[in-house]
């Protein structure tokens, strides 16, 4: 499965005044946030759960469908859904999060999947751990990566590929790792990787391979496209950058009073104004949360309440003494190895940016 090295080909960058395009319109149009008054909700319903697809969602019958697990390991794996679900299962409650999340916001724009802030959602997720499936097949020595194929084909920037990602051998071995044919207590809906799909905590989105085929031992560093060229942070347009992993620190809040139609602006009345979100990383534990109604000249801390995992967001809440005036409401999140800045991270394909959120809100 060794692939040849592609054209380092990085995303383009809009020019100063370019705005929005057809085609960005059409990959947002396919590919939802999670509306943010959803942050209510602890496992969030399906349908607002974030979604992205690189390609098309794939016609996959789950009577026909097969798990091959092979590559470098002893005994070779061919399973169906019913022989997943004959195994031991597991469940895990994981926020994930697009590493894209907040592209469409900086400054110039990386011109690929335009979200704000809304590439999250949270569920709970059944299925076989993968560590299980792997000691099964036999893992032998001198295993590097593990390979994930998704049944669902395109082309990228010219190159032309089954989506495809890799992990670290020690990654995929695991106990945090799942193959779920299970979300929130239900099959997999077709637009999250029905029947199977994998499940890494803790990772950015590109990591969860939906609709998986086939999971493949390898004795040499993966070089597919999705590792080597799409999910890298890249100074500029020859920087080979490094790899995208683990989900940086961020928290969002539920926008409070209601919305204007076309500008989204918020209206509320002065008083005591209780505020509510959620907070993640999966990189490091979180540590506090706290929340500026100034543009994040100042802060204040806001109340953390228990995480329902230590992959899943938490809840949070603050009081806020509103008076009569315009805010620019901020939220950050800040977790053992620092919190979110308040000035955006840039890179050139607009991944793992997690500068703090921004609320314009009318006191009345
Ligand atoms: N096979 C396959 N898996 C995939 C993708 C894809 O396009 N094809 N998109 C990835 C990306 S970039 C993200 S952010 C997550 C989104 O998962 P969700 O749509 O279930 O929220 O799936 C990942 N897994
Ligand atoms: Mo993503």
């Amino acid at each position: 499965m060794t692939e040849v090295l592609h054209p380092r080909e990085a995303a383009r960058v809009a020019g100063p005044d370019e705005a929005v395009s057809i085609d960005e319109l059409a990959l947002a149009a396919r590919n939802h946030g999670m509306p943010l008054e959803a942050l209510r909700f602890d496992l969030t319903p399906p349908g607002l759960h974030y979604l992205l697809v690189h390609y098309d969602i794939p016609f996959v019958d789950p009577a026909t469908w097969r798990l091959e697990v092979g590559g470098h390991v002893s005994a070779p794996l061919s399973l169906s859904l019913d022989d997943l679900r004959a195994r031991p299962a597991v469940s895990r409650t994981v926020t994930l999060e697009c590493a894209g999340n907040g592209r469409a916001r900086l400054l110039p724009r990386p011109v690929s999947q335009p979200w704000l802030d809304e590439a999250v959602g949270t569920a709970r997720w059944t299925g076989c751990a993968l560590s299980s499936l792997l000691a099964a097949a036999g893992v032998r020595d001198g295993a590097v990566d593990v390979a994930f194929t998704g049944a669902d084909h395109g082309t990228e920037r010219g190159v032309e590929q089954d989506y495809r990602r890799a992990l670290p051998i020690a990654e995929a071995l695991s106990d945090d790792v799942v193959l779920a044919y299970e979300m929130n207590g239900a099959p997999l809906p077709p637009q999250h990787g029905a029947p199977v799909r994998l499940i890494v905590p803790g990772w950015y989105g590109m990591a969860q391979v939906k609709w998986l085929s086939s999971v493949d031992v390898l004795t040499e560093p993966f070089t597919g496209y999705q590792n080597e060229v799409a999910y890298r942070l890249r100074a500029s347009a020859d920087d080979p950058g490094v790899p995208v992993s683990h989900i940086q620190p961020r928290a969002l809040v539920v926008p409070p009073g209601f919305p204007d139609f076309m500008t989204r602006r918020r209206i509320v009345d002065a008083g005591t104004v209780p505020l509510f979100g959620r907070a993640w990383s999966g990189r490091a534990a979180l540590t506090r949360v706290e929340v500026s109604v100034d543009g994040g000249a100042s802060w204040a801390p806001a109340v953390l309440g228990e995480p329902a995992g230590r992959f899943a967001w938490r809840g949070w809440t603050f009081s806020w003494a509103a008076t009569p005036g315009e805010y620019r409401l901020c939220v950050r999140a800040v977790d053992e190895f620092g919190a979110q800045p308040v000035e955006q991270p840039w890179n050139m394909q607009g991944m793992a940016n997690n500068t703090v959120q921004r609320v314009a809100v009318t006191v009345r």
